[in-house]
């Protein structure tokens, strides 16, 4: 994979779209779908990425785009898959659009909660498509109500911190590990800052025949209440404290990319999120600690994943 010429592909994803400033999704979109040459179609579920990208008259999308809802862009998927396999059959496809690849969006809600069925089922069949999970732990566009891949001790509007509850009371559902469960060629976990990482497991991921999956860690510094010039500077301390290790589960075997030599504390991923403030205060601490116990347990389970070869 050469950086330089993915840089130079025209981007599918234009500028003039209403992403907050800050936001990770625009950055997410382009290296995912410049990271190959092949035509693409999109399918994106219901979340701020449609919503920011597609107020009618307009659209940001330089190439084919259809917008489901949250429980069925899988399926929607399958039935583009299923046309292009009977189209193919047919020899009714020439040229390029032999190659045409299918890339599915949905963010943490449209992928962890309500479209997981549908996932599932997609991952189960073998439909020859990447899911991209959009990932910023919550439900953003409708004003950050929690998902099940809000972390603990998250302060969101349905588990607001305060003087009867810290923030949410339950651990993020380990979606990489459920999706691998479907033993699928290829599923693997990215940020946006990880530059290298995110395109060359992008490009694998699309290129790969039979259902593939990326979880994207995407800054929302709207609803996260960072600061929207941090939100790479975030995505960096997410991967240095392990709360988002860079793996990979290629057919069954799980690698670990890139670690942190020792880890830093889960305070340098919290430290710049209001959404985490409660969790600094003494008061808190225990929560804090349960927070830091969940990341290091995870973390070596994916250690002895990866030892197993
Ligand atoms: C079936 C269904 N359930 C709930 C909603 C309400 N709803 C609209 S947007 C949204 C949040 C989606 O969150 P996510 O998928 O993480 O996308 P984000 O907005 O964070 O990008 C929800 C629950 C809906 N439109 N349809
Ligand atoms: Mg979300």
């Amino acid at each position: 994979m050469n950086l330089k010429t993915t840089a130079s592909r025209e981007s599918r994803l234009v500028g003039g779209h209403r992403l907050c400033p800050g936001c990770g999704l625009g950055a997410i979109v382009r290296q995912i779908l410049n990271s190959v040459d092949d035509p693409i179609v999109v399918v994106n579920a219901t979340g701020c990425l449609e919503i920011c990208t597609s107020a009618f008259p307009q659209t940001s999308w330089k190439t084919p785009w259809i917008h489901s809802l949250f429980e069925n862009t899988a399926a929607v998927a399958s039935g583009i898959d299923a046309a292009r396999k009977s189209f193919l059959r047919k020899k009714k496809l020439s040229g390029r659009a032999k190659k045409l690849k299918i890339v599915a969006f949905a963010g943490d809600g449209g992928t962890v909660d309500i479209g997981l069925q549908a996932l599932s089922g997609a991952l189960e069949r073998g439909t020859d498509f990447t899911f991209i999970c959009l990932d910023n732990e919550g439900y953003m566009n409708t004003g950050y109500q929690r998902s099940s891949a809000s972390p603990l001790g998250a302060a969101t509007s349905t588990s607001p911190a305060g003087k009867i509850l810290a923030g949410k009371q339950t651990p993020r559902k380990d979606i990489l590990k459920i999706v691998a469960a479907h033993g699928i060629p290829f599923a693997a976990q990215s940020t946006p800052a990880h530059h290298l990482d995110l395109i060359s497991k992008a490009k694998k991921a699309i290129e790969t025949p039979g259902p593939t999956f990326l979880n994207v860690f995407s800054p929302c510094p709207t609803n996260w209440k960072s600061p929207p010039a941090l939100g790479m500077e975030i995505c960096r301390n997410a991967v240095e404290t392990n709360f988002w290790p860079l793996v990979e589960v290629e057919n069954g075997k799980w690698k670990i990319n890139s670690a942190p030599k020792s880890r830093a504390p889960i305070d340098k991923f919290l430290a710049e999120q209001k959404r985490f403030r409660h969790l600094l205060d003494p008061e808190n601490a225990k929560l804090k600690n349960n927070l830091q116990k969940e990341v290091d347990e995870k973390f070596a389970t994916i250690c002895k994943l990866a030892a197993l070869g």
